[in-house]
């Protein structure tokens, strides 16, 4: 099977420029070069490619919004959200450690079909190797003219810097980030306009998701039709990058074709730990819905699992064993929610900290009956168009799904007056 982002990575000794060349690389964005920048984005649209950052918008159409010809503005840029900062979620740490020149071309790529001359790569702080790695890449890059004015005679030129994040959750929603970049408190600001008209600085700005622009080399180099088939059962395109963590035997990354089910994935990590069984599980990254055993078949596709109830997200897997307590799980959850909450909206601000609160009173054993009625009540006030920007209503999934399913050991805490996992 075709691996075409996982092909370029070596995380112990990644490629660099001559490597990177080897294996086809660069070859996308000199193809790139060859089209107008419409053309590229009709072959990003052709390919079907949605964004893996966890909201899953189609990228063409996306990069379609931003304003281009004659009277569009002259200042435009390309950001790259690599903040990985989803609980459960390490898969752009591990493209970008492992292949840090599939990245720069997937930039190059974006920033050529939108017409950006300057593009940023925003990074999670604590990503250091990747730090290291990437802007090794960028000056590899620039010392052959890849980067820099007036690329290959192309008469295109791009600038591409690298800034490491202060370190927070929120900086990873694309307006605080934007926010950030340009040294401003990273709270989100409202939408619309969308970053597409006015983004960075006020200027048309894509922000796209790390995985995503990986994918963009292959689809130049290869052909929209090719990346289409790479997932040829699947309502979706090309591959994804697949992960799962908790007490299975080897939590780990995969790339798969789009559409690989959660039992695939569970295999590949060697099933459950011993004498464990799985309960439960996130599909994409902590601010997802729970789904159960009887779910696993269902393919890791953005409509397939939004039908089941819950949302492809990351693609990373968070399972739930049956010797874990989930309302200790809901907890720890909602805790780093309540810790992430940039304070801007009353919903958020309060109402994270506050279901934490009689959360953690449910998990001591000290709960009653109206915490669980207050709790339902909570995911209503933190519900989507009731915030300012997604992070309440994310937290708000696990909270409202553990509710669902897990409703009789939340009940026994209640009833035990402890936790029954710890008796
Ligand atoms: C123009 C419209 N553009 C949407 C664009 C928008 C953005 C993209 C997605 O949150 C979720 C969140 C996390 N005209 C548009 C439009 N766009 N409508 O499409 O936008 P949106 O609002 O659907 O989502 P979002 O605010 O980007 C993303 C969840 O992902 N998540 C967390 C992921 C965390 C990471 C990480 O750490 N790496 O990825 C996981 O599920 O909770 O719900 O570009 O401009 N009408």
């Amino acid at each position: 099977m075709d691996k075409p982002m996982t092909a370029h990575l070596d995380t112990q000794n990644p490629q660099d420029l001559a490597g990177y060349r080897d294996t086809g690389g660069y070859m996308g964005f000199a193809r790139a070069l060859d089209m107008t920048p419409a053309e590229v984005q009709q072959q990003v649209k052709d390919a079907n490619l949605r964004g893996r950052g966890g909201a899953g918008f189609p990228t063409g159409m996306k990069w379609g919004f931003v304003p281009m010809g004659q009277d569009a503005p002259k200042r435009k840029y390309l950001v790259c959200n690599a903040d990985e900062m989803e609980p459960g979620t390490f898969k752009d740490r591990w493209l970008m450690e492992g292949a840090p020149h599939l990245l720069i071309e997937g930039m190059m790529i974006a920033a050529y079909a939108i017409g950006a001359s300057r593009a940023y790569l925003f990074l999670r702080g604590e990503y250091r190797l990747c730090a290291r790695r990437l802007e090794q890449a960028i000056r590899e890059a620039e010392e052959a003219g890849l980067l820099g004015k007036d690329i290959q005679g192309s008469g295109y030129s791009l600038e591409l810097h690298l800034h490491t994040s202060a370190g927070r959750y929120i900086c990873g929603e694309e307006t605080a980030l934007l926010n950030a970049l340009e040294g401003k408190r990273a709270h989100p600001r409202s939408k619309p306009p969308f970053p597409q008209i006015a983004g960075l600085f006020g200027q048309p700005t894509i922000v796209n998701n790390a995985e995503t622009l990986c994918n963009l080399p292959g689809i130049l180099r290869r052909g929209p039709a090719w990346f289409r088939d790479l997932a040829a059962d699947s309502d979706d395109a090309g591959t994804k990058i697949y992960g799962i963590s908790g007490r299975v035997r080897q939590a780990g990354l995969w790339e798969l074709p789009m559409g690989a089910t959660a039992r695939q994935i569970l295999d590949l990590a060697g099933g459950m730990q011993d004498g464990l069984k799985l309960r439960g599980w996130l599909p994409g990254g902590a601010s997802t819905d729970f789904l159960l055993p009887e779910h696993l078949d269902i393919p890791m596709e953005y409509d397939a699992i939004a039908k089941a109830g819950s949302r492809l997200g990351t693609g990373g897997i968070i399972a739930l064993d049956d010797q874990h307590c989930p309302v200790g799980m809901v907890l720890n959850l909602i805790q780093f929610f309540a810790q992430e909450s940039c304070g801007w909206c009353t919903p958020c601000r309060d109402g994270l900290p506050w279901a934490a609160e009689i959360l953690s009173r449910i998990e001591t054993g000290k709960g009653c009956q109206e915490d669980l009625d207050e709790l339902s009540k909570l995911c209503d006030f933190m519900w989507m168009g009731k915030t300012f920007c997604a992070l309440a209503p994310g937290a708000v999934e696990p909270m409202r799904s553990g509710l669902k399913y897990f409703a009789d050991d939340f009940q026994q805490h209640i009833d035990k007056g402890c936790c029954p996992y710890r008796q």
